[in-house]
């Protein structure tokens, strides 16, 4: 019978938003009912995370799942609702966005997207068809900082080599084996430290990975920027840099050796809580070996000063003679096929006065960024203008953005919100309307298109839609038509896809067939092509940043909340919070709806010391309350040695899905309650996720209560 017969279709996994590893994925009947792991695959090598069973077991036909559009029947937030028609809901869009835009403008219309998840391009170019500057995303604290700062520097994002196999690797802020993120699978890592490279890792917690260090540097969290700068003071102080490379290839070296001096090991050991000699040690360890990379994580990005720690591990990485050198960071440059940008659209850059946040935040504008403390500004209060209007696909602001009462008051202060996902979410509830979009099993895309690693690969439809969802490109571009720019979208999606194929000579139905498409790596490109930063060198002081008033130099910011408040506060708030440490089952505030994950991680996990545990009378398993001036949530104690007494970590992205409680309970447990978006850093408008204060009391018995409920997942 037909129903049985199985067909194999090799693809590339999307099970979480960064997506990345090579994979087969098994229909019968037409339905899609495993997920296997592609040996073959040049970047996951036959790894698959347990993520891509739990979304093809439980989520690809999870009953929850958005099927239909649909409009807002009663109150916000009441959970009344219509349905309409595909044609219904794109023309009721297309039409109060051209009212808003007749009457404010387009810039009262902000776009905005989430991580990952493929459909930023089509996004962008809706944004910038439209006349709107204003794209708020999470890129004030996530790889944007990244991107901005090696566009600041004339050069790509500065990608691990581990091809050829660095002698010395240092994880900075990135725990890479369990978040395999951006371009990063980290079974590339895993199998390079089977070589027994020499081996640094920094981050407050003993990681797995900080366990098979030869050097583990246990920093007090936020404090990146102060490290990084000692290691470069002992390296300079002790002649351990390439001196070929800052006399030929730099500029403003002798200002930046001046900042250095300022960041001696002592001087940072009271920052950072590391000891001086170990700074030394690392300093020595990995200006000494080569090649040496830097595998760096939003460890060192959730925090103020994030652009600054960005710049500094570039620094390390030039001033130690690793920059683009095989084994080092190598500039891989964008994929193959049309220039992002070009899809994209080009009008942002001279909209930087009407994008919300633009003048203020220069760096994060000069890759068309926007600070969603911006864009609250703007629909709270209207400053410096009216923000009317909120179309957001493929994320959960509610959950994910930091500081959630205000982004609540926000989502519901906000005129018309649209909202595009997969599954009803506590933001969705929010919505006007709200547009169901299709898996990514469920339609032709170009995977990896977004990431810095020089390769992309095709990920086909292999199902039919489940309901009527839709893909987000193709939502897009039906929504740009009726919007009325047909001359900028497509007849059909996937048009989008042959004409981002075309620089390649192939169309999409060829490329569908093929395995990837690949820029072949080249190495050292400054020594023929200079950098394309305004002096043309590899700026250690940047004169673009004192002109937009930022400082030109790296420095340490103390964060907004640290040990360094009023002694009232410290002693109201006594421990260090970092938030968002990854772990194996959840992508975000994704995958609650996996009973599979859901029982290997049936809650919220707050990783605290035994010290700090027992003063408190907390054992293992507990509940326990974290709280701070802005909130309060519960987690599950996790009693751990592997981090300072005087610092706790909290899991993001929480919520109850299967809860029939406004909201899905997230009040009961999202982490963002306590984070904030007011004390920005300058730049990018970037926040403390990582590097907070709080406190961490025992939940009384009578509240105990486990708030999820795993049966009804
Ligand atoms: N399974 C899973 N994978 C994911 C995600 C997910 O939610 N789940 N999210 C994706 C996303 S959006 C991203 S950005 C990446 C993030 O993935 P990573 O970059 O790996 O980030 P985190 O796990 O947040 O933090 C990495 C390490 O930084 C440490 N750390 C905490 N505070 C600090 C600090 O102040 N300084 C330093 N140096 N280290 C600190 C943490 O202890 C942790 O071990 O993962 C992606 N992949
Ligand atoms: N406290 C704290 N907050 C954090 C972090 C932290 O470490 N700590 N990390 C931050 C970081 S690094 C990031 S990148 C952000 C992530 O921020 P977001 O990307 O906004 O977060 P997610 O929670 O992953 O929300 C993704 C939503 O997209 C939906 N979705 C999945 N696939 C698709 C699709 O194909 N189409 C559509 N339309 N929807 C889809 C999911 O169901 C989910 O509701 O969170 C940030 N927030
Ligand atoms: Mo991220």
């Amino acid at each position: 019978m037909d129903t049985e017969v199985t067909t194999r279709v090799r693809t590339n996994c999307r099970a979480c938003g960064h997506a990345g590893c090579g994979a087969y994925v098994e229909v019968v009947g037409g339905k899609a009912t495993r997920i296997l792991p592609d040996k073959a695959h040049p970047i996951s090598k036959g790894y698959l995370c347990r993520k891509a069973r739990g979304f093809i077991d439980d989520m690809q036909y999870h009953p929850d799942r958005l099927k239909y559009p649909m409009r807002r029947a009663g109150e916000r937030g009441e959970g009344k609702w219509e349905r309409i028609s595909w044609d219904e809901a794109l023309t009721a869009i297309a039409a109060k966005f051209n009212q808003i835009k007749d009457e404010s403008g387009p810039e009262a219309v902000v776009f905005g997207h989430g991580t990952g998840r493929s459909h930023h391009r089509f996004i962008y170019r809706l944004a910038n068809a439209f006349g709107s500057p204003n794209v708020l995303a999470n890129g004030h604290i996530c790889y944007l900082p990244r991107l901005a700062v090696s566009k600041q520097l004339g050069m790509s994002v500065p990608i691990v080599d581990y091809d050829n196999h660095p002698q010395c690797i240092m994880s900075w802020g990135s725990n890479t084996i369990v978040s395999n993120a951006d371009e990063y699978i980290g079974v590339n890592l895993a199998l390079n430290l089977k070589h027994h490279p020499k081996y640094i890792v920094v981050d407050p917690q003993r990681t797995k990975l900080a366990e098979k260090a030869d050097i583990w540097l246990q920093l007090r969290p936020g404090t990146d920027v102060a490290l990084a700068m000692a290691m470069m003071h002992v390296m300079v102080a002790e002649d351990l840099y390439d001196k070929e490379f800052v006399e030929k290839y730099s500029h403003g070296f002798d200002q930046f050796a001046e900042r250095l001096k300022e960041y001696t090991p002592e001087v940072a050991e009271q920052i950072t809580w590391v000891p001086k000699d170990k700074i030394i040690a690392a300093a020595r360890l990995f200006a000494e070996i080569k090649p040496a990379a830097i595998q760096w994580g939003v460890g060192i990005e959730h925090n103020v000063n994030c652009a600054n720690s960005d710049r500094c591990l570039i620094y390390m990485s030039a001033l130690t003679g690793n920059l683009d050198a095989p084994g080092g960071n190598v500039m891989f440059g964008p994929p193959p096929g049309l220039p992002r940008m070009e899809f994209c659209g080009q009008n942002f850059h001279d909209a930087v006065d009407r994008m919300l946040g633009g003048e203020k935040y220069r760096l994060a504008a000069s890759i068309n960024r926007t600070s969603p403390h911006a864009v609250w500004d703007a629909i709270e209060y209207g400053d410096p203008y009216q923000a009317r209007a909120l179309l957001i696909m493929g994320s959960n602001p509610l959950v994910a953005r930091e500081n959630t009462e205000r982004v609540e008051r926000c989502l519901k202060k906000v005129e018309f919100l649209v909202m595009a996902d997969v599954f009803p979410t506590p933001s969705t509830e929010l919505a006007d309307i709200v547009l169901p979009a299709a898996t990514w099993l469920e339609f032709d895309n170009i995977a990896d298109y977004w990431k810095s690693h020089g390769y992309i690969f095709p990920r086909p439809k292999i199902v039919e839609p489940e309901g009527e969802a839709m893909s987000d490109i193709e939502i897009l571009n039906e929504l740009g038509k009726k919007l009325g720019f047909e001359d900028q979208f497509w007849d059909s999606y996937e048009d989008s896809l042959d004409y981002i194929l075309e620089p390649e000579g192939i169309t999409w139905e060829q490329f569908k067939d093929m395995g990837y498409l690949r820029n072949e790596p080249t190495f050292r490109k400054y020594e023929t092509e200079g950098f394309k930063s305004p002096s043309g060198k590899f700026e250690l002081y940047i004169q673009q940043n004192a002109d937009w008033g930022y400082d030109p130099l790296p420095a340490h910011m103390e964060p907004p909340e640290s040990p360094a408040r009023e002694p009232e506060f410290v002693q109201k708030y006594p421990l260090v919070l970092t938030t968002g440490t990854r772990v194996k089952e959840y992508f975000g505030s994704e995958h609650r709806h996996s009973k599979f994950l859901r029982k290997k991680h049936p809650a919220p996990l707050l990783t605290l010391h035994p010290d700090a545990a027992a003063a408190r009378g907390i054992a293992d398993g507990d509940w326990v309350y974290i709280e701070n001036p802005r909130g309060k949530v519960k987690h599950k104690a996790r009693v751990f040695d592997g981090i300072d007494p005087r610092v706790v970590a909290a899991e993001f992205g929480w919520w109850y899905p299967e809860l029939d409680a406004p909201g899905y309970g997230y009040r009961d447990c999202n982490i963002n309650l306590l984070t904030d978006d007011l004390h920005v850093g300058p730049e990018s408008g970037a926040t403390n996720l990582k590097g907070l204060m709080c406190e961490v009391t025992r939940v009384p018995d009578q509240e105990t209560a486990d708030p999820g409920q795993l049966e009804a997942v």
